[in-house]
């Protein structure tokens, strides 16, 4: 009897494993057929009323059907997982052409592409750019340049003291004190970077840009220093626009000029921008001091140059009417974003 009844378990067993409707009905019938209280375990406690004799033998049947069913229920479970994935993958429809959330796309600060703007200018009049240490040594940045010792920049008011004799640079001067002493003659080279003076309202930060040219030569006179800041104004601003040279006075340079511009904004006409002066200030030039010549070793008398020099943020303000300069180290997309050629 338990004999037939174990063949009619097994045949039972393996057809609905076979016919199973998912993964969660065959772990059923697992259960039925192969669990802990499932129909296989109830036949193994009739054993105990078999005959000693039989016992061996109906054992050994009842282990086999066990590892059949077992091998059954693997292979069913197989065939419904592989089922189950297919089924899956063809509902899903995954459409490849759909375009992805947008990134937003970073692009160059503005003081970044009036540097290379202005840099690119000067290098089709053969200016190298150089940059040039952050911290520089008294030296570099006051004595070199013939500030004397006396004058309020060298104050602790003025100038961020990195020690006794170390301070972050004032000005980009010092670059083209660097290039005075290590390249060779003749020389035009632009410097370029951030500067750091203690200032801070709102038409100064304490932290800002300058742009200084340097040409040393034989026979460089005014005119040629007058004829290159008109041609990188026409340049930069716009080809109609005026340039005029105001005396002042830089230690570093002698003689000495403050550069104006016809207003970019109003083109002279007279504006918010250029207080109704149709003017504006971009910077200074000279040529350069015969004392900045001596103290580099260079013979004033064999070599004479040039310098000028702007303030970055002021050529952007100026440019592009930007209203406040504290905008440029703010990083506000709203700001940045239309000079990385973004819309808004
Ligand atoms: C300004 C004025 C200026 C210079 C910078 C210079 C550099 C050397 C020798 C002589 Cl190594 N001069 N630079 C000269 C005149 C003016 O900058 O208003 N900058 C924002």
């Amino acid at each position: 009897m338990s004999s037939s009844r174990l063949d009619q378990i097994k045949e039972e067993a393996l057809l609905a494993f076979r016919q199973a409707a998912n993964s969660k009905d065959l772990y059923d019938l697992k259960v039925k057929f192969l669990g802990k209280s499932g129909l296989l375990t109830e036949v193994m406690k009739e054993m105990a009323t078999l005959p000693k004799e039989e016992k061996p033998l109906f054992g050994k049947r009842v282990n086999e059907v066990k590892s059949a069913l077992e091998t059954a229920y693997g292979e069913a479970e197989e065939a419904l997982k592989k089922q189950e994935i297919e089924a899956k993958l063809a509902q899903e429809e995954l459409d490849i052409t759909l375009p992805a959330a947008g990134r937003p796309r970073g692009g160059a600060h503005p003081i970044h592409l009036v540097t290379e703007e202005i840099a690119t200018i000067m290098a089709r009049l053969g200016y190298a750019l150089r940059t040039g240490p952050q911290i520089e040594k008294d030296y570099y940045n006051f004595e070199a340049l013939n500030i004397p010792k006396d004058h309020p920049s060298r104050d602790m008011q003025d100038t961020f003291f990195v020690d006794q004799n170390h301070v972050l640079r004032t000005h980009t001067s010092p670059i083209q004190i660097h290039s005075l002493e290590s390249e060779s003659l003749p020389l035009r080279v632009i410097g370029t970077g951030p500067v750091y003076r203690v200032d801070s309202d709102i038409s100064h930060l304490p932290n800002f840009h300058q742009i200084e040219a340097l040409c040393v030569d034989k026979k460089v006179s005014m005119a040629d220093l007058k004829g290159t800041i008109t041609y990188f104004v026409r340049e930069f601003f716009g080809a109609t626009l005026k340039t005029r040279f105001r005396p002042s006075f830089f230690p570093f340079t002698e003689p000495s000029a403050e550069v104006d511009c016809q207003c970019p904004i109003c083109k002279g006409k007279g504006c918010s921008m250029c207080k109704q002066t149709g003017w504006i200030e971009i910077g200074g030039c000279g040529l350069v001091n015969p004392r900045v010549f001596e103290h580099a070793k260079i013979d004033p008398k064999q070599w004479q140059g040039f310098a000028f020099g702007f303030g970055i943020e002021r050529m952007a303000i100026i440019k592009y009417g930007i209203p406040d300069i504290r905008l440029f180290p703010e990083n506000d997309v709203r700001f940045l974003r239309p000079f990385a050629g973004e819309s808004v």
